[in-house]
């Protein structure tokens, strides 16, 4: 059994990122591979191309589709990541929020702009970890990158509208227009040192979980013949509440929580976002 240590505890307070290595099984691996292949062929009302290159490759993301695919459904409620979610967070109980997939085809060289996951969301908290895990190896050159300590800089950025990320030019899709107001988000590709900007090489198996807060992106820039597959999952602690924001919301769980009668300040409840107790023997 694998537990997570109280140093990576304390390290996910205070940089608002951790890796993880080794954590899951092959056989989670394998699972969740067939989970996205079905995904892709059937993708959800969330699914977006964001971005499409000269020879072709694309970098496809989607979300919330975990009640429609029994192997990401059989991941969130019996692996141990929901026990891991809980201990980074140091509570009893974690609410699952959604799955979100990013798949790169070979070669790809987009990378996700800088940003902060939590002001796009329909809740605001700081009690939040997402956990990123490629399901295969990836060299730190082409894996999410982050900007430690950023989830408790307190600034408010105005950032990418990733509705705006759109080859296709898909309908309908959820835009977000951050206040014009807001901070410019930093120059980060070029003040990588100074933003102490950390990634993983990562192997199938690993993953690095991250607060919401945190800046993150970068990663793409693939080798000709490598791809990219990656399964997240969002959970949510004690401190998080439903939160409507006017500039728009990416995911947009708003009409959902609306029609379960829950308004901005509410507490998040298991009705729409499963509630999972810690197990204290937990195993991978
Ligand atoms: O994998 C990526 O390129 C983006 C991931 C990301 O931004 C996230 O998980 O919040």
């Amino acid at each position: 059994m694998k537990i997570i240590s109280e140093k990576q505890i304390s390290d996910f307070d205070k940089k608002g990122v951790v890796f993880l290595e080794n954590y899951f099984s092959q056989t989670w691996i394998e699972k969740l591979k067939i989970g996205i292949e079905k995904n892709i062929l059937n993708p959800g009302k969330e699914k977006r191309v964001w971005s499409k290159e000269s020879d072709g490759q694309y970098t496809f993301y989607d979300s919330n589709n975990w009640r429609n695919i029994q192997e990401y459904q059989e991941f969130i409620e019996e692996s141990s990541m929901k026990n891991m979610a809980a201990t980074l967070l140091n509570t009893k109980k974690v609410n699952f929020f959604f799955d979100a997939i990013f798949v790169r085809s070979k070669g790809v060289k987009f990378s996700t702009p800088w940003h902060q996951d939590e002001p796009y969301w329909s809740v605001e908290g700081f009690d939040t970890v997402s956990i990123w895990m490629p399901l295969v190896d990836v060299r730190k050159e082409s894996a999410l990158a982050f900007v430690p300590g950023s989830h408790k800089w307190g600034k408010k950025f105005k950032q990418q509208d990733f509705g705006e990320l759109n080859p296709d030019n898909e309908k309908n899709v959820n835009n977000v227009i951050f206040n014009s107001e807001w901070e410019i988000i930093p120059d980060i590709d070029n003040n990588r040192e100074k933003y102490c900007v950390t990634s993983w090489d990562m192997k199938a198996g690993d993953c690095v979980a991250f607060n919401a807060r945190i800046i993150h992106g970068g990663g793409g820039n693939l080798l000709p013949d490598k791809d990219l597959k990656v399964f997240n999952t969002q959970w949510l602690g004690d401190d998080v509440r439903v939160c409507y924001k006017s500039m728009g919301m990416d995911p947009d769980h708003s009409p959902q929580m609306k029609q379960a009668g829950k308004q901005s300040g509410d507490q998040i409840g298991s009705d729409l976002y499963p509630e999972f107790y810690k197990e204290t023997n937990w195993k991978n």
